[in-house]
């Protein structure tokens, strides 16, 4: 009896610690796992911390790049850099807002700085210090306040995390990033007793859905470090979704893994969009204007147009679009930025039946227009620019035979015809949407 007791404890005991590997997952697991994900297809980014504070500017002048790494850019010393810490008190912020403005925008889910390059974290943390409970006079613990303002609106929250820390002195990387001369830095103890508690902490407090990771490219992060990471967390939380930053995999901006075996389950290509389709997951992430962190001068923004077509050349290649917002210092989505993405709401109420939860097709483009299918291959929306009246001419759909053919958001179905092999779609006289007009074909 005795031995059975102890049996079973040692059995126990090794049930508790196991850990299980998911660097080999099966197909069918992964596909079930990613299954939201894929069907998404667009979420919001949000830049948010310190560096708002800023906004662009270093002793009264304006600081060249992005305004996320101001403190980098310019050279501010730690010391210093906290001050913005101790000003950052977006009092105007509210979760609620920020939320309704992405629901309206059609957005699906939302992936958050929980902490940036800077070190700065958004959110409670008992592991550190340098927060927005401790350090600033805010005190309002914004990751839980937006987590559960997606929760309430059916959002999926999300982190991005640095992997770099310029402000953690075991975290210091003496190749480039030295920002507070640490004499001896100990990476293994920042990795161990700081960054892993603390991602520990957001996914026991939040639940994301998705950890997007960043900062991997240091030489102190290696592949087996993020491969030790992303079991560690799927551990965690099985059906968590991690971007390929958190290993070394990623080639460059274009941000697709290298090799099969990388760390990672989407590729992450950077203020760009994939040539074509791939066998990976992908996400395209980009800013509207030329910034991820709010800048006060930075006023180049992208037109509705640019950013529609974005999302249906994304789409169309199979591809998530993870599109940026970077709130000022006092908690508000920059008007440009509000005004696009309404803009967007607007197209995709009408337009989304072609858009969330479709498929690439395998030619993917005809020209100027762009196509995905229904996931049961029996519909092929064409996403096209025709004018008003016009016509649209396809030489790679052939309709069922008898079919109709529509234009989303337009009762009436479109006169066709087929001639010379090419089918030929005669648009309405009024369009139901600005920007992009989706028809709908059915092929079987
Ligand atoms: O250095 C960051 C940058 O600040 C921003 O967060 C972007 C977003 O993908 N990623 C990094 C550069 O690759």
């Amino acid at each position: 009896m005795k031995y059975l007791v102890a049996a079973l404890l040692f059995l126990a005991s090794f049930t508790a610690t196991a850990q299980k590997n998911y660097l080999n997952e099966s197909k069918a697991d992964r596909d079930a796992r990613m299954q939201w994900w894929r069907d998404a297809t667009f979420g919001m980014f949000i830049h948010w911390g310190a560096y708002a504070v800023p906004a662009g500017e270093y002793q009264g002048k304006e600081v060249k790049g992005i305004g996320e790494w101001i403190m980098h850019s310019a050279n501010i010393p730690i010391p210093e850099y906290e001050q913005y810490v101790k000003q950052f008190n977006p009092t105007s912020f509210n979760a609620t807002e920020w939320v309704n403005i992405a629901k309206q925008a059609g957005i699906k889910y939302i992936v958050i700085t929980s902490k940036h390059h800077d070190g700065f974290g958004l959110w409670d943390s008992k592991v550190s210090n340098y927060d927005i409970m401790d350090a600033s006079p805010f005190k309002r613990d914004i990751l839980k306040e937006l987590s559960d303002a997606c929760k309430a609106a059916g959002i999926k929250m999300c982190f991005y995390h640095s992997i770099m820390d310029w402000h953690q002195p075991d975290a210091e990387s003496k190749k480039d990033y030295t920002h507070q001369n640490t004499p001896n830095p100990d990476w293994a103890k920042y990795r161990e007793n700081y960054l892993k508690p603390q991602l520990k902490e957001l996914i026991t407090k939040y639940d994301p859905a998705v950890l997007w990771f960043d900062g991997e490219w240091i030489p102190e992060w290696t592949e087996d470090q993020g491969k030790d990471l992303y079991n560690f967390l799927r551990n965690l939380k099985p059906d968590l979704i991690i971007n390929n930053r958190v290993g070394k995999g990623r080639a460059g901006m274009q941000g697709m893994s290298k090799t099969q075996d990388a760390a990672g389950d989407f590729g992450t290509p950077e203020q760009e969009i994939l040539e074509g389709t791939s066998d990976q997951d992908w996400e395209s992430c980009m800013t509207m204007n030329d910034t991820w962190g709010f800048k006060k001068n930075d006023h180049n923004w992208k037109s509705a147009q640019v950013l529609i077509d974005n999302l249906v050349d994304i789409a169309a290649k199979g591809g998530n679009y993870l599109l940026n917002v970077g709130p000022t210092a006092e908690g508000l989505i920059p008007a440009p930025s509000v005004e696009r993405l309404q803009a967007m709401g607007k197209w995709l109420a009408v337009n989304k039946e072609g858009i969330y939860g479709t498929n690439s097709r395998k030619q993917y483009k005809e020209g100027d227009v762009k196509f995905t299918v229904s996931k049961d291959g029996g519909t092929t929306y064409a996403f096209v620019h025709t004018k008003p009246g016009g016509e649209v001419v396809l030489e790679s759909v052939k309709p069922a035979e008898g079919s109709k053919i529509h234009v989303l958001g337009w009762k009436q179905p479109c006169i066709w015809r087929e001639e010379g092999g090419k089918l030929i779609v005669k648009m309405p006289l009024k369009l139901p949407s600005d920007y992009v007009t989706t028809l709908r074909i059915k092929t079987q």
